[in-house]
């Protein structure tokens, strides 16, 4: 729907918004199921499969180097965000808190409430990948994954899970839960990896 939410991306935008897709004048909350209610006091974030298991507490998260990161957001719906603001961890300087065994090549997220989502290892750690507690300033909003979510930017958003609390660390591909539904199973805007053409 063109209107008054989405609108055509004007030429100066051209080059940062991916095939197929419209601006987003606010940040729309995109969820399937209902928003989960996280204290911090009790949030744990715990990693497995092929790496050390080892569980963070938020107190942890925050005890890591903390970045800001402008980033453009891109729903497999159709609308894109540009410039969003965020505050968190780099997944590069989580990496250096865990330890992974070299047979690892893939990833499942996942999250409060039960969402999955799966992405390469290679697609995860990138510097610009980020686990964001803050959005615009203000505590994550729930709706949009607080207390923390990751962001991956270069793929569709489904991948940026929120309320994520768990990395199981894999030795071959395995699929989310929007890619054993039909979705894609790396998603990447730039190629309009959608739908996974098998369903
Ligand atoms: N846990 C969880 N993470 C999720 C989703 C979800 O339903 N559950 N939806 C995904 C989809 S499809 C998108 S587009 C983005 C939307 O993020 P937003 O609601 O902050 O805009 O979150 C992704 N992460
Ligand atoms: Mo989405």
């Amino acid at each position: 729907m063109i209107g008054k939410f989405f609108k055509k991306p004007g030429a100066e935008y051209g080059d940062r918004v991916p095939p197929g897709q419209k601006l987003a004048t606010g940040f729309p909350v995109l969820t399937y199921g209902p928003t989960p209610d996280i204290d911090r006091a009790t949030w744990q974030f715990r990693v497995w499969g092929l790496a050390q298991e080892k569980t963070f507490s938020w107190d942890d998260f925050m005890a890591m180097p903390q970045s800001e990161f402008t980033a453009d957001f891109h729903c497999v719906t159709t609308w894109s965000k540009l410039d969003v603001k965020w505050i968190g961890v780099k997944v590069t300087d989580f990496m250096k808190s865990i330890d992974v065994d070299p047979k690892a090549v893939h990833i499942m997220e996942h999250c409060y409430g039960g969402y999955t989502t799966n992405i390469a290892l290679d697609d995860f750690v990138r510097e610009e990948n980020f686990f964001a507690h803050t959005l615009f300033g203000e505590p994550l909003p729930a709706d949009h994954g607080g207390p923390l979510r990751l962001v991956v930017p270069h793929l569709y958003a489904w991948k940026s899970a929120k309320w994520i609390n768990g990395l199981e660390f894999l030795s071959k591909e395995d699929l989310g839960f929007w890619e054993r539904n039909g979705y894609h199973h790396r998603g990447d805007p730039w190629n309009e990896e959608r739908y996974s053409g098998r369903f």
